[in-house]
């Protein structure tokens, strides 16, 4: 009997997907909705776990894993992805799963609700392709490094690490740190930048800012924080970006004509949002052999915090063999 359920629950087209589940859609719209009227800065957390799971090796819900070894959650860089907003995915999951059984991927549930949160903040919407695989293992120390850190002032470096993943064209890099139109960050990440205002009243009040409270939350977006819009690029236009890779936008010659094109447009930034959005959705796959088994319920730990998941997979191995 397990084994015929599991059987059912593996499918691999997004037509498949949609049909297993067809409430899927639903309770992530009502859940993200509800969940941002609560706290709209969930917009940003989910937009950064969706880039924190889809840049390293392709989208699999590798950054969701949980367990007693080394993860992504807590590898450098992801060691502040917000823990509401992983919440949000796994009370989702549950949802999903208690009305359709484990038959959607957890990547597939953060590809959707980061969507709908871009919606639900004023941004465009984009094409998601659903049927995507979770993975059982973490991505590798090196393919999470390459995620662009804020402190980066070379764009060059930033293309080359965009280009390793597919997103080419210097209007992706662009356009995907338009996410910072609802971001937030805390002063450690800009410290380079305060370290040396100079005569800049700008950084000298982020500066400030951070001296009284260092542990206080900037926006990213100055002009409109928790708004989807192209505010974030009317503030950097007017160098009143918070990020040295931000700033950095702005100063090269490749990237600053499409800053000063989004400031000016705000279809134009959307039309390449949604795009770039599209091809981040499906950065290419490490092989199975380096990521590991996939499965496609998400990820569940237990109190102790070992992932049930990974305990579950053998069992699953069993039953797919024995199918
Ligand atoms: C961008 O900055 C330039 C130069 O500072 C200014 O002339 C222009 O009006 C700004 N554009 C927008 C859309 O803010
Ligand atoms: C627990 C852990 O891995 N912490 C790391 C978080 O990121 C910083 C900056 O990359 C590292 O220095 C920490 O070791």
């Amino acid at each position: 009997m397990l084994v015929v359920v599991l059987a059912v629950g593996v499918f691999s087209s997004p037509a498949a997907a949609a049909a297993s589940c067809p409430q899927l859609e639903g309770i992530v719209r009502t859940e993200v909705r509800a969940a941002l009227q609560r706290e709209i800065a969930l917009a940003a957390g989910l937009l950064r776990i969706f880039f924190h799971d889809c840049f390293p090796q392709g989208c699999d819900a590798s950054v969701l894993l949980k367990t007693s070894g080394k993860t992504e959650q807590t590898m450098g860089p992801n060691t502040t992805l917000q823990p509401r907003a992983l919440q949000l995915i796994e009370d989702i999951r549950a949802k999903v799963h208690a009305a359709c059984g484990a038959t959607v991927s957890c990547t597939d549930i953060t590809a959707l609700a980061t969507r709908e949160a871009v919606v639900a903040s004023g941004g465009p919407t984009y094409a998601v392709s659903l049927g995507q695989l979770d993975s059982l293992a973490p991505a590798s120390a090196t393919d999470v490094n390459a995620l662009p850190s804020p402190f980066t002032a070379s764009v060059a470096q930033l293309l080359r690490a965009f280009r390793g993943r597919g997103l080419a064209d210097a209007a992706d890099l662009v356009a995907l740190s338009g996410a910072h139109t609802i971001g937030r960050a805390i002063c450690g990440f800009f410290q380079d930048r305060t370290a040396n205002p100079g005569n800049d009243a700008f950084v000298r009040k982020l500066k400030a800012d951070c001296d009284t409270d260092p542990n206080r939350v900037q926006q990213l977006d100055v002009v409109t924080p928790d708004a989807f819009d192209n505010g974030y690029y009317r503030a950097l236009n007017a160098s009143q970006g918070v990020f040295t890779s931000d700033m950095a936008l702005l100063r090269d010659p490749t990237t600053a004509p499409i800053v000063r094109q989004f400031a000016l447009s705000k279809d134009a930034f959307f039309a390449q949002f949604a795009k770039s959005m599209a091809k981040l959705g499906s950065v290419p796959r490490k092989p199975a052999g380096n990521v590991g088994e996939i499965r496609r319920s998400c990820f569940r730990t237990n109190a102790g915090g070992e992932s049930l998941l990974l305990q579950s997979a053998a069992a699953e191995g069993q039953a797919a063999a024995s199918a």
